[in-house]
């Protein structure tokens, strides 16, 4: 099975189309904090993210990708007109975002749609449809155990490529602990989505506090299969700023 783009050769980022090629308002992005705009957004506020899910994990050969089941977990402030839902969270390894040209191990992001819209596929296609909250790990000595049952199904889906494949977590999963302690520092920019169409209806947020995942853990990544073998990288190369605003939020 094929798929019609990846992150290497002849589908790689350089065809991803036209929206990706000629926007001005591509995403991810090297964000140089010295040239930030800091404001008083207001806090985000993340609602029922504090309780225990149950959640799948899916190899789509481009990522790993987490859905929870259960009752809609909601996010609004920092600025947000209105009122976001959760549809999945996914990692990239080699972070997408940069901070002074320096690049972070692993980024998780949280994918919300603007509620009215349904879902994400529908909310991007309209300006503000969809948010997604970034979070980046570097990497230490210690495992990080809140990443373990993520990692233990990663595994799982990780053999041999015979198309997508998903199975269940094996431990119920608390999306607070995947987001770091301090949510009163983080960056604010608008952009895209990081992989084709690219459309250009995202407000990211980009938290300034790490969290850390161990080498072995950042390995079982690098394995996943995927249609061209071990997916040993997912991130798109950081795009031209062109002039946007970036907003560092501090309390
Ligand atoms: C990943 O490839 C996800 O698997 C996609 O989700 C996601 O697309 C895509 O990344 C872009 O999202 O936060 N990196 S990103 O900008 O959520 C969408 C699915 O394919 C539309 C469902
Ligand atoms: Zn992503």
């Amino acid at each position: 099975q094929e798929l019609s783009w990846s992150y290497f050769g002849g589908t790689g980022p350089d065809h991803w189309g036209p929206i990706c090629t000629n926007g001005k308002y591509q995403s991810p992005i090297d964000i140089i904090p010295e040239d930030t705009i800091k404001v008083d957004l207001g806090s985000l506020k993340f609602m029922r993210y504090d309780y225990a899910y149950e959640g799948k994990l899916l190899n789509n050969g481009h990522t790993v990708q987490i859905t929870l089941s259960g009752v809609p977990l909601l996010l609004s402030g920092g600025g947000l007109s209105s009122t976001y839902q959760l549809e999945q969270m996914h990692f990239h390894w080699g972070a997408e975002h940069t901070i002074d040209d320096h690049r972070d191990a692993l980024e998780l992001h949280l994918v919300h749609f603007e509620k009215k819209y349904g879902n994400v596929s529908t909310a991007a296609h309209y300006k503000n449809g969809v948010v997604v909250i970034a979070v980046l790990f570097r990497l230490a000595d210690e495992d990080n155990k809140d990443l373990d049952a993520i990692i233990e199904a990663t595994d799982l889906v990780g053999a041999h490529w015979v198309g997508p494949s998903i199975t269940k977590i094996g431990h119920k999963i608390i999306p607070q602990l995947l987001l770091p302690k301090d949510k009163t520092s983080f960056y604010r920019y608008e952009g895209s989505l990081t992989t084709p169409e690219c459309h250009e209806t995202v407000t990211w947020f980009i938290f300034t506090e790490k969290l850390t995942i161990s080498v072995d853990q950042w390995s079982v990544f690098q394995r996943l299969e995927s249609p061209h073998g071990p997916l040993s990288f997912n991130y798109r190369p950081t795009q031209p700023i062109n002039g946007r605003k970036i907003y560092h939020h501090l309390l």
